[in-house]
């Protein structure tokens, strides 16, 4: 079966990030094994796995091979599940898109094709340098909410966080109740950064874990980061370039280093601050 992480999408203080967050979860696959149970085929495939874009197909032997999705037979998908490639086209879902990266495998056109974000393919406008200035400010706040918002849920019930990172938070959530609910302007948030920076450093390194996960390497792939910036491209220009500005070495991967620096996280002191190296 292929392996899914929730995605969670949230409402916070001024921003436009996704509402709702935790109660209007969708699933964006982090790797796509083939649902051989599903397709009919031969019982070899069942635990077979394939990445992405690939189904598991038995030869005449039995043997289990990976093969390229056929994207024309990819299940029926509604509207809501269209994704946009790199390639500014709109594909009926992630299983056509990847399908089709498959088939394109070891061409540039392959190579340069990504999940660029959820929906159909619609007008980004430009991200602005102000707004790529601003950027930051808000993404830290959004990351520290999403997590205050998993410390409260695991009050009632609890799962979502590891104890260690329960007590992480536990901090966090007793400091951020020092900041009145509702929108919270640039200036406030710059200061509050400011006079309050360690609320802000787990939350951009669990963020950064959270993602670094195929491989575990402190870099992050396209592929790594898709499930994050996928979801905000459509309400948040801004994180393309933004992510765009983070890989400062431009090898495509984004080291903890660079995560770090780019959400303002300053390089270990020791104790306190936790070392982004
Ligand atoms: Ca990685």
């Amino acid at each position: 079966m292929s392996i899914w992480i929730m995605l969670c999408s949230m409402k916070t203080k001024n921003l436009t990030f996704p509402n709702e967050y935790l109660t209007n979860t969708w699933l964006y696959p982090i790797t796509s094994n083939s649902p051989s149970f599903l397709l009919g085929l031969p019982d070899t495939c069942r635990n077979f796995h394939c990445k992405r874009g690939k189904v598991c197909h038995a030869d005449k032997q039995g043997k289990p091979h990976c093969i390229c999705q056929d994207p024309a037979a990819c299940p029926p998908t509604k509207d809501y599940e269209h994704v946009c490639g790199t390639d500014n086209k709109t594909y009926d879902g992630t299983c056509q898109l990847f399908g089709t990266k498959c088939q394109l495998e070891g061409t540039k056109i392959g190579r340069q094709l990504h999940l660029d974000y959820m929906g159909s393919c619609k007008y980004i406008p430009p991200c602005t340098d102000y707004e790529v200035d601003q950027f930051p400010l808000r993404m830290r706040d959004w990351l520290k909410n999403i997590l205050i918002q998993f410390y409260e849920r695991d009050l009632n019930t609890s799962g979502i966080l590891t104890e260690k990172q329960r007590n992480k938070v536990k901090k966090i959530y007793q400091n951020d109740k020092r900041l009145v609910a509702g929108d919270h302007p640039v200036e406030l948030l710059l200061h509050d950064f400011e006079k309050n920076y360690h609320m802000y450093v787990y939350p951009v390194h669990w963020q950064f874990h959270q993602l670094d996960q195929h491989p575990v390497d402190r870099l992050l792939t396209h592929s790594e980061l898709a499930p994050l910036r996928a979801s905000l491209v459509p309400m948040e220009h801004c994180i393309t370039r933004f992510f765009q500005e983070c890989d400062g070495d431009k090898d495509k991967l984004i080291a903890l280093k660079e995560w770090c620096h780019c959400f303002g996280i300053k390089e270990g002191k020791p104790k306190r601050i936790v070392r982004c190296t």
